[in-house]
Order: C-alpha cells, then structure tokens, then sequence
C-alpha cells in the first residue's frame, strides 16, 4: 500500500490532538494508503523530541524550512499559531506537499489570500490542501448537514450559534499567545467564531454574505506567563484581542445568522451549539452532548411533535463504521481521526478534501467584516 509520509509543524494542543488523530485513524478505517508519522518539528529541541516520543513521531526536528523541502515528506500538517500559518503552509504547498492547516486558516485576509492562491497553484499540480475544522466532522454535524440537505428542515429562515468558553473569566489568566493580535490575528472571535461560522456555513450549505457585530475586551492587562516573569514583582502585559464576540450575518440565502464566540462565559467549559430553524423543522447540535442530533419535525402529527434525541452512533451514520457498536460513545478526539480518514481518502483520489484553503479564507473574510463592522461602531458591512 501506498504510503503518505506526514511532518507535524508545532507541538502544543493541537499537536496532541492530530498526533491521535494521525495514529488511530488507519488503525480503525480502511485507508486506501498508509499515513506514516515521520516527523514533528518545533523550535525547542527537547521538548519536542519529548512529544516525538510521547505521542509516535519517528524523529522530530527544529528547522521546519529543511523538513518541508525534504524529498521523502509528502503530507505536511501546520497546528502552529496563526501567524506562522501562511509562511509554512505557502512553502509546503509550493514545494508541492499536500498540506493540513490548523484553523483560522491565517491571522488575517490578506495572508488567507495568498494561502488560498496557492493552494490553487498547488492543486494544479496534485497537491490538495484543507483547513482543520474538525467539529464538521463530529457525525452529528454531518448528519445535521445531510438531513438539510435532504430538505428535512424546509426552507431555513434563522441560525443561531454560539461558542463559549470561561478560561479568561479569572483576571489573573496569564496572557497566553492566544490574547497577543501578533500570534493570534484576533480573539475569541478567530479562535472560536471561526469554528462556529464554519459550521453554520457547512451545516446549512450557505455562506455568511454581511455582517455586523461588536467584540470586545473585558480584561485589557494580564500577568505575564510563568516563564517571561523575572524579578519579584509581577510583570504585567497588554490583552491585544477581543475576550468575545457578538455578531449578526446575513447568509446568501436571506436568512439571519445570530453569533456568540466568547471566553468569558461563567461555567461554559468548551460549549458549542448549532441551532437551525427551518419551515419544516429545525435541528440542535450541542459539542457538549455531540454524540445526539437534537431534530424537530413540524410535519408530524401534531400530537407527536417534540425535539427528538437522535442517537447518532448508529453504523449507517456518519464516520460510525470505523468505531463501536450503537450507544458505545464518540469524544472530541474522534473528530481529528475523521479529519485524517478524508485527507488520506482524498490525497489518494485526487479529490480536493473541504474544507478548502478556499473556503478557509471565506471564514477570515467574515472574521474580517465583523471587525471592519465594529470598528465602525457595528454598521453592516459587505462581506
Ligand atoms: C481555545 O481554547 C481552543 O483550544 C481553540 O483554539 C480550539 O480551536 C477549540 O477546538 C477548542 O478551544
């Protein structure tokens, strides 16, 4: 069988995560090639070749320019800050590796751009890329997909989603690269709005067309991480990004779209929910409770109507065939395993995987109206 040699750029959470992901897939799928974990690249040598150790990497390197040009590396996956995005994946593409990137896909539209301009280049030559949103790939997400597609909800007039964390609700939080504008790009609106537009877009087949919104910052000066203090007084530095989000957008088909990406929500621990109303019925997606599809049918008998708990481990649904049988449940790591089953699938087609660097910058190009909106105190803003 054909083998598809993978290099991992960066080593942090999500470094962890695609390393499962890398791992269990062709252990659970029948892959038509054989992803191979040759190496992992990060700027502390110690520390990563710790992680190579840790989680299956078969070396691990400090210079990713010299591993991306490498001839025996065909797959190269950035789970990087977004800052660092479009420099690495932009060379890894042109030196015609397929490419997984870490969402946002860029910190900002200007560098998405440029991504997705050579991805198309990139393609032409046979090298597919994707973006690493990994929540569609929740079989609850893509069944809410298949069943509006299947015209089950009807006609969707409104979207609700939201995202809320509470890691930043302690005002003692250090400033983590994820609160700096230079590593981040943005927020609560990037790191997690994104995720939530992203699957309002996938889930209804729309695309956010204008948006207006507000973010804001609740704590603007945090104490600076354990390892940059020095001297006993605590060092203090700027929150650059926004704490949350609040946005409205208008999707292509007229419908309204309500967002919440938020760090600040008291309790709310990773708590992502899709609601989609339709003219026929309506569907909840609930990341806490991912393993059930929440699905409304008005055209039920008027005394049957109510929101109906799908259990959504059945074999047919999707992903299930890989895993366990009915009841036996899926986690938050599943997602990175079904990310790597329809990159592989793809890379060994020819069939451009989604979501596409293309469709990664059309999520930037909406983080991007939303600011534009709120720095003019939330007009609406083309898209
Ligand atoms: C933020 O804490 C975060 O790790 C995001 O960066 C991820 O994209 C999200 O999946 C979980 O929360």
């Amino acid at each position: 069988m054909r083998t598809l040699k993978v290099a991992m750029i960066g080593y942090g959470f999500m470094g962890a995560a695609h390393s499962q992901g890398w791992r269990t897939a062709p252990r659970m799928f029948d892959l038509p090639a054989a992803p191979e974990m040759s190496v992992i690249v990060g700027r502390r040598a110690d520390a990563v070749a710790a992680a190579a150790q840790r989680w299956g990497w078969a070396e691990s390197a400090t210079d990713w320019r010299e591993v991306v040009a490498r001839d025996d590396i065909d797959v190269v996956d950035v789970v990087t800050p977004g800052g660092s995005h479009a420099e690495i994946a932009a060379a890894a593409l042109d030196a015609g590796k397929h490419v997984l990137c870490e969402k946002p896909l860029a910190n900002t539209v200007a560098e998405a751009e440029s991504m997705a301009a050579a991805a198309e280049r990139a393609q032409a030559r046979g090298a597919l890329s994707m973006v690493g949103f990994t929540y569609r790939r929740v079989p609850a997400a893509t069944l809410a997909r298949d069943l509006v597609a299947r015209g089950k909800v009807g006609h969707i007039r409104q979207v609700r989603a939201a995202y809320r964390q509470d890691w930043l609700v302690d005002p003692q939080a250090p400033l983590a690269w994820r609160l700096q504008k230079e590593h981040a790009g943005s927020g609560a609106l990037g790191d997690i709005g994104a995720h939530a537009v992203d699957m309002v877009q996938f889930i209804t087949g729309r695309r956010v067309q204008r948006a207006t919104g507000v973010v804001e910052t609740i704590v603007e000066e945090r104490p600076l991480p354990a390892s940059e203090q020095a001297g006993p007084a605590t060092q203090t530095g700027r929150v650059t990004v926004d704490d949350l989000a609040l946005f409205t957008g208008r999707l292509d088909s007229g419908a309204l779209a309500a967002f919440e990406a938020t760090r600040y929500a008291t309790g709310r621990k990773n708590a992502l929910t899709v609601e989609v109303s339709g003219e026929r019925g309506a569907l909840f997606f609930d990341l806490e409770d991912l393993n059930t599809l929440q699905f409304y049918d008005r055209t039920a008998p008027e005394d049957q109507q109510g929101f109906t708990r799908i259990s959504v481990t059945e074999p047919s649904h999707p992903y299930l065939s890989g895993w366990w049988p009915p009841g036996h449940l899926l986690g938050y790591e599943h997602g990175f395993s079904h990310q790597v089953k329809d990159l592989v699938e793809g890379i060994d087609s020819g069939t451009p995987p989604h979501p596409s660097f293309a469709e990664g910058l059309h999520v930037q190009r909406v983080l991007d109206a939303v600011q534009r909106s709120a720095a003019q105190d939330s007009v609406w803003v083309d898209v």
